[in-house]
């Protein structure tokens, strides 16, 4: 697992500075790095591998289940079918990386969303090169009651505080398949307990995953520099009925075995609403 201890014993306190090597440079700086942690790993707070001009993107609709519960709650319902089967994919841009929420900290739900729920995914790290160099679990938390009412208001439900959580370290790809990307089904699951009893739970696999990620990466890639590299959620196979919804004080716990795991209690969005009902800005946001 590559995490901050091992960069600073590689030389490098940014992940951004490692995103601009390519995979084959990454491989043999960890290789012939030998870490051992100067502190209990389980005494501190791990940072999300994400730093520097690096961006978060996700992809959508590349699961089955996906397309079929945004038919379902959306009113316009053939942008979906069309995406699903088009060329080119859903690609959204997600969050800046200062905004990307560690595990142990709360993901959020936004106070004028009615239908909230977790996305459970697995997260490419790209280097500046769009080589994969490994990957990650994420959270994709979604108003899915903003989205429905018109997908043009993607960006709402989407973008918000608190709406994406990432796992600590970098399971690297080498380890996992081949310089192209993974070779393997991987499983994704997830729980949401409340007041500590499960009240939702559900897993996949990448095998029901409908693209391919290097497709995803090339189009993320086309006519846009990402000089500190991105992070590209690559969409959910997990979506809750209509019947669901996310509360403040839900722990979701997301695992995907090879990879890594995410918990995150849910909390409602920073963000502070006057007399009259409007909102102003986040007041705690880093400057
Ligand atoms: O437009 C819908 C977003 C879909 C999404 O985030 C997903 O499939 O994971
Ligand atoms: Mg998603």
């Amino acid at each position: 697992m590559l995490d901050g201890t091992a960069l600073r014993a590689m030389g490098t306190d940014s992940i951004s500075n490692l995103l601009q090597l390519r995979v084959a440079e990454i491989r043999s700086l960890v290789e012939s790095t030998t870490t051992s942690p100067a502190f209990d790993i389980g005494t501190v707070s791990l940072l999300p591998p994400v730093d520097g001009l690096t961006e978060v993107w996700a992809s959508g609709v590349t699961y089955k289940r996906s397309r079929d519960a945004r038919v379902e709650e959306s009113v316009v319902q053939d942008v979906y079918d069309r995406v699903y089967g088009a060329t080119r994919p859903e690609l959204f841009f997600k969050s800046a990386a200062w905004r990307v929420v560690s595990d142990g900290s709360p993901v959020a739900i936004r106070i004028d969303s009615l239908l909230n729920v977790p996305e459970p995914e697995l997260v490419l790290i790209l280097n500046c090169h769009a080589e994969i160099v490994g990957y990650a679990v994420g959270n994709d938390m979604s108003s899915r009651s903003i989205e429905g009412e018109n997908p043009l208001y993607l960006p709402q439900a989407k973008i918000y505080n608190g709406a994406f959580a990432l796992s600590s370290g970098i399971r690297p790809a080498w380890e996992l398949g081949g310089p192209a990307g993974l070779d393997r089904q991987l499983m994704i699951k997830m729980d949401v307990t409340r007041d500590g009893v499960g009240v939702w739970r559900g897993e996949t696999t990448t095998g029901s995953f409908t693209r391919r990620f290097a497709e995803l990466v090339e189009h993320l890639f086309r006519c846009y520099t990402l000089p500190d590299g991105a992070l590209l959620s690559t969409g959910t196979g997990i979506v809750p009925g209509l019947d669901f919804t996310t509360l403040p004080g839900d722990v979701v716990s997301i695992e995907i075995p090879e990879v890594g795991t995410l918990m995150n209690c849910v909390t409602t969005a920073g963000g502070q609403t006057q007399s009259d009902g409007d909102l102003v800005p986040f007041a705690n946001a880093k400057k």
